[in-house]
C-alpha cells in the first residue's frame, strides 16, 4: 500500500495536470516518469507492465536502444528542413516504408489523423481526376463504430456520440454502413462512390474482428466497382496482429494504406498514406503537405522502427505470443468474462453485465502492477509491446486473474 507521502507525490502531479490541462481525458491515476521495454515506472518508483503500448504505438518497446540511437545520431545532424527543400533521409525512408508494405509511393505525415485526412483527400481527387466523378459529388463509405482520429471531418462520420457530439455540422460526402457486412457495402455503392475506408480490425470499438473472408469480399467488391479500398492500419499495422499488416491475414492489398503510431517507434509522431503511383500522383505540388511531414528526424526514427520489427522478427513473435496469451485469457471465469477477441497481440476481453464496468478491473490491475485501459465500458484491451516474452505474459496473466478474482468477490 502506498504511504500517504507517496500518494501526495503522485497527487501533486495529478493536481497540477488537472489545473492547467484540458479535461479531454480521464487518465488511470498512474503518473509515469520512466519507461524501458515493456516496463514503465511512476514517480513513486512503482513498476508497471505496459499492456496498452500507447494504443499500439510502442510495438518495439519503450526507448528501444536502436531507435533511441538513431534519433540521437540524427539530432546531431539536422532535425527539420520542411519540404521546401530536399533532405537526405526522406527518400530512403519512403523506399523502406514502401518495400515493407508492398506499396509504390507514400505521402509522409505525422499523426494518424493526418494520414487519414491525406487518404480521404487523395481518394476524392482520384475520383475526380480518374473516375471522372462530378466535382463535389464524391462519396466515401465508412463503417459504423469506426475510429479514424479526431479532426472535424473524421468525427463527422463517427457513430460514437462521445466522439462527434457537439462538433457538428459534419463534413458532407460520407455514408455509414455496418462493419463486417460485405453485402451492405455492395448496396451502398453508387456511381459517385470513390472509396470505402475501414479498419481491418476495429480497435476502439473493442477489438472487433470481422467475419473470416470479409477483407477478401470487400476487396473484390471495390475492384468490381472501381472504388478505392482504404485500409486504416494505424493501430493494426507494424506486426501488431501477427503479420506486418492485418490485410495479410486474408492475402488482400488495399489501394490506399494508412499507417502511423508504431512507425514512430514509441518516440515521435510519424505517419503516412501509401498507394500506387497513379493514385499518389494526384497530390500535385502545392495541393497537400505539413510543416513536419517528412522531417529528417522522423524519417531516421521511422527507418529504425521498421528495422527493429524486421531484425527482431516481431510479426512472427506477435502471432505466436498472441495465440499463447489469447488461450490463457480464454480460461478466465465465463460468468465474468463473456468474450475474448483479437489477433496477434491486439487482444481484448469483454465482461458480461454481471462482470460490470471494466474500470474496476483496470484499477485492480493497476494496483498489482499492470497498466491497461477499458474501452466502451465493458471491454479491456491488452496490447503489450511486441518484445514481451512468454514468461512476462504469464506474469501479466497472473495479475489479470488476481484482479478479476478480487473484483468478482465484491460483485
Ligand atoms: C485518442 C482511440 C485507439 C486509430 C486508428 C487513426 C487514429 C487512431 C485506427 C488517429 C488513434 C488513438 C487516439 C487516442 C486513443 C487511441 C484510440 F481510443 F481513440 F480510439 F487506439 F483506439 N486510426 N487512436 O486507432 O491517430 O491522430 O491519434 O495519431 O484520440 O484518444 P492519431
Amino acid at each position: 500500500m502506498e504511504s500517504a507521502k507517496e500518494l501526495t507525490k503522485s497527487q501533486e502531479y495529478i493536481d497540477r495536470e488537472k489545473e492547467w490541462t484540458s479535461p479531454n481525458y480521464t487518465p488511470i491515476p498512474a503518473v509515469l516518469s520512466k519507461g524501458e521495454g515493456i516496463w514503465v515506472w511512476d514517480v513513486d518508483g512503482k513498476k508497471y507492465l505496459d499492456c496498452l503500448s500507447s494504443y499500439s504505438a510502442v510495438n518495439q518497446g519503450h526507448r528501444h536502444p536502436k531507435i533511441i540511437q538513431a534519433a540521437k545520431d540524427q539530432m546531431d545532424r539536422i532535425t527539420l528542413t520542411s519540404r521546401a527543400f530536399f533532405n537526405d533521409q526522406l527518400g530512403s525512408f519512403m523506399q523502406k516504408l514502401c518495400e515493407y508494405s508492398g506499396m509504390e509511393m507514400a505521402c509522409p505525415m505525422n499523426t494518424g489523423a493526418e494520414a487519414v485526412e491525406t487518404g480521404l483527400k487523395t481518394a476524392r481527387r482520384w475520383g475526380y481526376y480518374h473516375k471522372k466523378v462530378e466535382e463535389n459529388k464524391a462519396e466515401i463509405i465508412v463503417a459504423a463504430e469506426n475510429f479514424h482520429g479526431r479532426t472535424i471531418t473524421i468525427v463527422g462520420f463517427s457513430t460514437d456520440p462521445d466522439t462527434h457530439g457537439g462538433f457538428g455540422p459534419a463534413t458532407p460526402g460520407f455514408k455509414i454502413i455496418p462493419f463486417g457486412d460485405a453485402q451492405a457495402l455492395k448496396e451502398a455503392i453508387t456511381p459517385n462512390t470513390v472509396a470505402f475506408m475501414v479498419e481491418p480490425i476495429q480497435g476502439e470499438a473493442g477489438v472487433i474482428v470481422p467475419p473470416e473472408g470479409y477483407l477478401k469480399e470487400i476487396r473484390q467488391i471495390c475492384t468490381d466497382n472501381n472504388v478505392l479500398l482504404i485500409l486504416d492500419e494505424i493501430q493494426t499495422g507494424f506486426a501488431r496482429t501477427g503479420k506486418r499488416f492485418a490485410f495479410e491475414h486474408e492475402n488482400v492489398k488495399p489501394d490506399i494504406l494508412l499507417v502511423g503510431k508504431a512507425l514512430g517507434g514509441g518516440l515521435f509522431p510519424v505517419s503516412a498514406a501509401l498507394g500506387s503511383k497513379e493514385i499518389m500522383n494526384v497530390l500535385s505540388s502545392g495541393s497537400h503537405g505539413s510543416t513536419f511531414g517528412g522531417n529528417p528526424l522522423g524519417c531516421a526514427i521511422g527507418a529504425a522502427a521498421i528495422d527493429v520489427l524486421l531484425e527482431e522478427n516481431l510479426a512472427e513473435k506477435s502471432g505466436e505470443l498472441g495465440e499463447y496469451f489469447k488461450e490463457k485469457l480464454e480460461t478466465l471465469p465465463k460468468d465474468v468474462v463473456m468474450d475474448v477477441r483479437g489477433k496477434g497481440l491486439l487482444l481484448a476481453i469483454q465482461f458480461n453485465d454481471r462482470g460490470g464496468a471494466a474500470k474496476k478491473y483496470v484499477l485492480a490491475m493497476k494496483e498489482r502492477g499492470l497498466l491497461a485501459k477499458q474501452t466502451h465500458v465493458h471491454t479491456i484491451r491488452f496490447a503489450p509491446p511486441l518484445v514481451i516474452t512468454k514468461e512476462e505474459i504469464d506474469y501479466a496473466f497472473g495479475i489479470i486473474q488476481e484482479a478479476i478474482e478480487e473484483v468478482r468477490a465484491t460483485l
